[in-house]
């Protein structure tokens, strides 16, 4: 019987290349939410898998619990979390940053984070081979100008990912944090509120990782036997050697 996987931001960049690697070998409940994107994927990978689509948006925490709930009893067998769904609001010095990008930010990235995980956890105990993998990002374990908050939810999936690695311990449930440096996906656009030039920019001048970059490394560390927790991964482009340093032609 395949494991069955519970992908958050499963519409776009990271999350949508994860469900598709991850496809031929496990059930995926993919989450998001743009609807018609989820049909989309749906009915794209439901030719190799089951796919199970949740639409819910991760700051509701009710929409949230109720979405897990919806679940029949067969696809509540959850095995995996992977909690993907996040992004940037903005990029301006903190005392300049509009505050609902900020407050945006802490309830997507953070607060969502902890009621998926906290309306998944249960199911997962329940598993004998489960496992979270939290996206977090470079931007989790340095800080950079204009990114404060950005940086400080980012900052809390690392400690989240810790924490919940020491709690989940007697469990057997095993945590994986991801750092992503720079990867080319909607990121910047929904960074820059749309604007495709500043977006396209930040990619200039230097090959930044894709999706599947990350969802690769996603699928490696599921694949290790079942006694080998990988604790984290920082997975940087060839040409960029910290948060703030690129080597750009
Ligand atoms: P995308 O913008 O391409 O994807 C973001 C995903 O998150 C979408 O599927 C979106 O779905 C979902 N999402 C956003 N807000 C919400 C919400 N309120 N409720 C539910 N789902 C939501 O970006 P990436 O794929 O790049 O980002 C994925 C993760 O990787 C994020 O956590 C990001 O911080 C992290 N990361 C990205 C890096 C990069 O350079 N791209 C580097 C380091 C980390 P929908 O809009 O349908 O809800
Ligand atoms: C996304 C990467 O460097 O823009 O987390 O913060 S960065």
């Amino acid at each position: 019987m395949k494991r069955t996987v519970f992908i958050t931001g499963a519409t776009s960049g990271i999350g949508m290349a994860t469900a598709k690697i991850l496809a031929s070998d496990y059930r995926l409940i993919l989450c998001g939410r743009r609807q018609d994107r989820l049909n989309e994927i749906e009915n794209e990978l439901n030719k190799l898998t089951d796919v199970k689509t949740l639409q819910f948006d991760v700051r509701d925490k009710d929409a949230v619990f109720n979405a897990v709930e919806s679940l029949d009893d067969e696809w509540k067998s959850i095995d995996i979390l992977i909690n993907n769904a996040g992004n940037a609001h903005g990029l301006a010095p903190f005392d300049e940053a509009e505050l609902d990008d900020l407050i945006s930010m802490i309830d997507i990235n953070v607060k969502g984070l902890i009621y998926v995980s906290k309306a998944v956890i249960p199911f997962l105990k329940k598993s004998n081979n489960s496992h979270i993998v939290n996206i977090s990002s470079i931007a989790g374990k340095e800080v950079y100008p204009n990114g404060a908050t950005y940086c400080a939810s980012k900052a809390a999936v690392e400690s989240l990912s810790k924490g919940m690695r020491f709690d989940l311990l007697p469990y057997g449930v095993k945590v994986s944090n991801v750092a992503p440096g720079a990867v080319e996906t909607e990121f910047s656009l929904v960074r820059f509120k749309g604007d495709k030039e500043k977006a396209e920019n930040v990619y200039k001048g230097f090959d930044p990782l894709v999706a599947e970059d990350i969802a690769n490394a996603i699928a490696y560390l599921l694949n290790q036997p079942e006694h080998v927790q990988l604790a984290d991964i920082t997975v940087f482009p060839k040409a960029q050697a910290s948060g703030t340093n690129f080597f750009k032609k």
